[in-house]
């Protein structure tokens, strides 16, 4: 479709029933952090100005294409966790539209509602649908929560949203009604959109979401190279788009972006202008809008060589087997790829564990960042656990607990800086 103009995209924003001058102010406030976080860099790829639009298309002409595809009749909903097989939602015919917020302009408005002490991503993203600044509230059939931690279980509660039930264990017991759980999914999305899931479209779906994560994929290998073509920060700015972006659209932009990674490593050309010490970045997701913590990181000369949460790794990794013939395997297929997502929800969680060590030696990382949203409590005292396991293998690491406000950001920096120096001072240990 057309892009808007700015305004055509007012007279949108007023049609959805949004508080149109506060969202102009959160965009002013977003596009301010988005020029501090991303656009310092002096040696992007070209082909990030795809990524940076589709951050700023997220409220605007994203908005308008989905706008379009209710219309015409589309169905959609809107879900905060990365359990949500989008598999089964694609072959249903039904939009997932990932809702997590990231900015820390609407957490005040949470806290009239919510307690204070809960994780700001909850803040946020309840923020932007009571202070009517969520361009998706109006956009979507129903709200699918899930019950992973605690505050999220509870806000849904609150809010009287049906959950998807991920359970807390790895048992048999608990694969089982997972399985139960995808399954009475698929029959609610096909009863809302009444197309029947077959194992003609359930495959072309699983195709294609396996060909996004593989450009995830794909985009990560590159920073395994001794000078990454593309840095941390970027390579976090795609995964939080990838939520949102049409899925044609993003298998397209990445493509064009693999291209030009391959072009600027036979030319030998880095996204970093000096030698930084390779880090690890995990924890709790960073949703769009939240780029904090991997800023402060490479502005201190630190290289974020890989992410392993649900704004990285987490969310990339395995593919579905494309070769199932019914719909029955495939869908436990599904159900088995997302049982795998180590969340800390889980208990014991040693798949994790097990995760983080291996991306520590592929990616020859040399210290971790635990970067932990406040009040996430299972992460962060998983981030103890961890720490046992780097201890071993003498690979340094630093816990930062924080959230969406900015006033710690210098802070931060001086302790990523000092962080740097201890690696650097521990490299002939290991
Ligand atoms: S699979 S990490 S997207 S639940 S909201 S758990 S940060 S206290 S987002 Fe999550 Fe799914 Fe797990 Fe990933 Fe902690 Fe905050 Fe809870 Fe959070």
């Amino acid at each position: 479709m057309d892009r808007l103009d700015s305004k055509q995209l007012y007279d949108m924003w007023t049609e959805l029933g949004m508080e149109v001058k506060l969202h102009d102010k959160l965009l002013e406030n977003s596009e301010k952090l988005h020029k501090r976080n991303y656009l310092w860099q002096t040696n992007r790829p070209i082909a990030m100005k795809l990524f940076d639009t589709a951050l700023h298309d997220s409220h605007g002409q994203r908005v308008a294409e989905i706008v379009d595809y209710r219309n015409a009749g589309g169905k959609s909903i809107g879900t905060f966790c990365i359990y949500v097989p989008d598999e089964i939602a694609m072959a249903a015919d039904v939009l997932n539209i990932p809702l997590c917020g990231g900015t820390g302009f609407t957490v005040d408005y949470a806290d009239k509602v919510l307690p204070r002490d809960i994780c700001p991503l909850v803040r946020s993203t309840f923020g932007m649908a009571i202070s009517g600044t969520c361009p998706y509230k109006t956009l979507k059939d129903f709200v699918l929560g899930e019950t992973t931690c605690d505050a999220k279980k509870k806000t849904w509660d609150l809010f009287g949203i049906r959950s998807l039930e991920v359970p807390q264990k790895k048992n048999p017991v608990d694969k089982a009604l997972w399985l139960g759980e995808v399954k009475s999914f698929m029959a609610q999305l096909e009863d809302l959109s009444g197309v029947k899931v077959t194992a003609e479209n359930l495959r072309e779906a699983i195709k294609k979401q396996n060909r996004k994560r593989s450009i995830l994929n794909s985009i990560s290998a590159f920073r395994k190279l001794e000078n990454p073509p593309i840095s941390g920060l970027d390579a976090l700015l795609i995964s939080q788009v990838a939520l949102n972006m049409d899925i044609d659209a993003f298998i397209l932009a990445g493509e064009m972006l693999l291209k030009e990674l391959e072009e600027r490593t036979d030319k030998s050309i880095s996204a970093y202008s000096a030698p930084g010490v390779r880090v690890l970045m995990a924890g709790t997701p960073s949703p769009m809008g939240y780029a904090k913590i991997h800023a402060a990181a490479e502005m201190s000369g630190l290289r974020v060589v890989m992410d392993e949460s649900c704004t990285g790794l987490r969310y990339s990794r395995g593919n579905v087997p494309e070769d199932l013939q019914t719909v029955e395997e495939m869908v436990v297929a599904i159900a088995d790829r997302y049982f795998d997502i180590d969340c800390a929800c889980f208990s014991p969680n040693s798949e994790r564990m097990e995760n983080v060590r291996a991306v520590i030696e592929e990616f020859n990382v040399e210290g971790v960042i635990h970067n932990i949203l406040q009040y996430c409590h299972g992460f962060n005292v998983e981030a103890g656990a961890q720490d046992s396991i780097f201890s071993e293998i003498n690979v340094p690491s630093l816990k930062i607990v924080s959230d969406y406000s900015q006033e710690d950001m210098e802070q931060i920096k001086l302790r990523l800086e000092a962080f740097g120096g201890i690696v650097e001072n521990t490299r002939g240990d290991r």
